[in-house]
């Protein structure tokens, strides 16, 4: 289909419909077994049973009628917390649902360890839901462009709330999906209030139908979310185009909210009375039973009688929920990362081979073509990476060459697209590994970061994962101001669940980009920008098999009076004044921790023990910088051996200015080194 027959269409009900009536009453239980749920959560809150719940009460027609439409186990699904009606319809069991409302171990969304609503079932191909709204978009996006990569006609489902489009994550997904014509649909449900905000006042024009039009390419229809035949009229044809390779579609569904925003929330502060009546009369529920009792698919009698036996199994399915248990307070640290048998058949080498000399952008850009070559569900992507510019930076150069513009392809100059995207795709088994043009622009990317793809596993009680490499350019020496010169290893060893390396010299940094990639676990892979071309971090190139492992530091000197704990491009600066301290007969360790997270802390100790004084330097402002943590590991484990204050050395705590003479008073010079460690030495 060209982009410009993109179909665009307020769907109005033919009133024709070719389920029999097995189906339909198959799908009346949907709806009326999620009010039932929903009656019955609210009584266990007030029970005190549980501590949450969001209603799906109002919303159930289109929810059915979506999961009533796919494949469960095949396509993939991406439920807001509102979608009680769709994972019930998906295949997820009444009993599944109150296990994750009362947060017991057997739960399959979580284990116990998200709130309740927060759906997830990896049988299904419903993958993990976290918090924020809107996140969920961009990851279906991916997930989708995953399907068209691999050839699959598989569909994504995804929805939220209408005042979830007014965030910036909505609109990047609708841009890229339509660009590439991902297999991915929008169902975005208006109940008219996003907790207290009408919908008028969240986005221009206050129609999602609308805002969705700029995007060429992209389907647009708008239905009554009440009126189940409506919904899945439109479900369907979503579906089709989806599956034959016709599109996105977004759908404004109209629904009601006829509960609360949340159990924690009171309506009636901001609604009025008539209006909350008005909802009532387009409830789906009597709507739906009126439907079968005047197409004489079941009498009154039979209703009540199905809605008697449907509410036994509801209780029961929630008293067997109550008698699971719960999970263990010590599995709080099981699957930050990935368990051990998941990393089995990685070998490391800690002693590399010795090539050809490499500069270090040409080591990472080897290890990059090396892993396409090592393993076909690799996907490189970013800005600028595909040829002929291979990188701002030139690390992926010849890569979309050599392998393709299906594999490595430039992304839209969006962050949260980029990290997003790679989560939806990792999650399925692929191997993203994206640039982040520069550290300094990862910002837009943070809520992806820190609450998706370092949480996915933990979250998920080790039923999904999510290993993507994210490449960053960080550092400065380079005369780049304020936003072209920052570190970022401090903000973001702060994150359970994301590894960060940060290598000084082209050997390790092949070695490591290697280990990042073939492991499972998500990566920050810090690339210092001045060192990608210093004679000084150039180094022999390991082989091809060459690994190291994350998570070991090394000793680049030793020494007996002083340790130097460094890291990136202030290992080459403590090296050069450890060696000028070296002509007084200072005999100075310095230690390059390589990795962030998990720090070598070990081999800290145990060079402070020996030394018995430590400088810790770093090129990030000095105020809550990585060092500050290294600080406080030493002060607290190997006190007794120290015969001075651990002393810390970094930048400045101002931004990095553009001049020469700003950029150095701003950053940590070999002088300063010298003279911190001079200083220390003589306590
Ligand atoms: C990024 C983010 N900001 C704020 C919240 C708190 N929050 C949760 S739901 C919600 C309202 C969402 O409204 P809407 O998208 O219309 O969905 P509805 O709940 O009405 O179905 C808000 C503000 C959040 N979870 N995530
Ligand atoms: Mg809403």
């Amino acid at each position: 289909m060209s982009k410009e027959k993109a179909r665009t269409k307020v769907v109005k009900h033919t009133g024709e419909n070719r389920l029999t009536p097995a189906t339909l009453i198959s799908i009346y239980k949907n709806i009326l077994s999620t009010r039932l749920m929903d009656e019955k959560m609210m009584i266990m809150l007030k029970q005190g049973k549980s501590f949450f719940h969001i209603g799906s009460s109002g919303h159930e027609a289109v929810q059915s009628a979506f999961a009533y439409a796919l494949q469960p186990g095949y396509d993939w699904a991406y439920p807001y917390y509102r979608d009680l009606a769709f994972v019930i319809q998906y295949g997820v069991s009444p009993f599944d649902i109150f296990l994750n409302f009362l947060a017991r171990v057997d739960d399959p969304s979580s284990g116990g360890r998200q709130m309740s609503n927060h759906y997830g079932h990896k049988k299904q191909r419903i993958v993990t839901q976290s918090s924020p709204t809107g996140t969920q978009f961009l990851q279906a996006t991916g997930c989708a462009l995953g399907a068209l990569k691999e050839g699959k006609d598989e569909v994504v489902y995804v929805s939220s709330g209408e005042g979830t489009t007014a965030q910036g994550d909505f609109h990047e997904a609708l841009n890229w999906a339509a660009r590439d014509q991902l297999p991915v649909i929008y169902v975005v449900q208006n109940n008219k209030y996003a907790i207290s905000v009408p919908v008028d006042n969240e986005l221009a024009g206050g129609s999602v139908y609308n805002i969705g039009c700029g995007y060429e390419g992209l389907n647009r229809f708008k239905v009554d979310g009440t009126d189940f035949f409506e919904s899945y009229q439109t479900a369907r044809e979503a579906v089709e185009l989806a599956r034959s390779g016709q599109g996105p579609s977004l759908i404004e569904a109209e629904t009601i909210r006829l509960l609360p925003h949340s159990s924690s929330d009171s309506h009636i502060k901001y609604r009025s009375k008539e209006e909350l009546e008005s909802d009532q009369r387009k409830d789906p529920l009597p709507r739906f039973e009126h439907y079968l009792i005047s197409h004489k698919i079941k009498t009154s009698e039979e209703l009540a009688a199905l809605k008697k036996s449907l509410k036994t199994e509801i209780d029961q399915a929630a008293e067997e929920a109550e008698k699971a248990g719960h999970p263990s307070p010590s599995s709080v640290f099981d699957f930050i990362f990935a368990p051990p048998e998941e990393s089995e058949g990685l070998s490391y080498h800690t002693s590399l081979n010795q090539g050809d000399p490499v500069v270090m952008v040409d080591a990472i850009n080897h290890a990059l073509k090396e892993e396409m070559a090592h393993n076909d569900k690799m996907y490189l992507f970013g800005q600028d990476v595909a040829d002929r510019k291979g990188g701002v930076f030139t690390a992926t150069s010849g890569i979309s060459t050599m392998f393709g513009t299906e594999r490595c392809f430039n992304a839209p100059l969006a962050e949260s697209s980029i990290v997003g995207v790679a989560i939806g795709m990792a999650v399925r088994g692929l191997k993203p590994v994206i640039e982040i043009q520069f550290g300094d622009y990862i910002w837009t990317a943070m809520m992806q970061i820190r609450n998706e793809l370092s949480t996915i596993r933990w979250r998920s009680n080790n039923s999904w994962s999510c290993p993507v490499v994210l490449r960053v350019p960080v550092g400065g020496y380079i005369h780049g101001g304020l936003c072209h010169s920052q570190n970022i290893e401090a903000f973001f060893s702060h994150i359970p669940g994301l590894k960060i390396v940060y290598p000084s010299q082209a050997d390790d940094a092949k070695a490591l980009l290697k280990a990042a990639i073939r492991g499972q676990d998500p990566v920050l892979f810090l690339e210092h920008k001045g060192l990608y071309r210093q004679s000084y971090a150039t180094a022999p190139e390991p082989g091809e098999e060459d690994l190291l492992p994350i998570g070991k530091a090394v000793v680049r000197r030793r020494g007996s009076d002083a340790t130097v704990v460094t890291y990136g491009a202030l290992v080459q600066k403590s090296m050069e004044a450890a060696r000028l301290l070296a002509r007084e007969n200072f005999q100075i360790e310095v230690i390059d921790i390589r990795s962030i997270v998990p720090l070598d802390i070990e081999l800290i100790l145990s060079s402070v023990k020996k030394t018995n004084k430590i400088l810790i330097v770093h090129e990030d402002s000095i105020f809550q910088g990585f060092g500050a943590e290294i600080a406080a590991q030493v002060a607290e484990s190997a006190f007794e051996y120290l015969d001075a204050p651990v002393q810390r050395l970094g930048g400045k705590d101002v931004p990095v200015g553009f001049s020469p003479l700003l950029e150095q008073a701003t950053l940590p010079q070999i002088k300063d080194i010298e003279d911190k460690l001079r200083a220390l030495i003589s306590y």
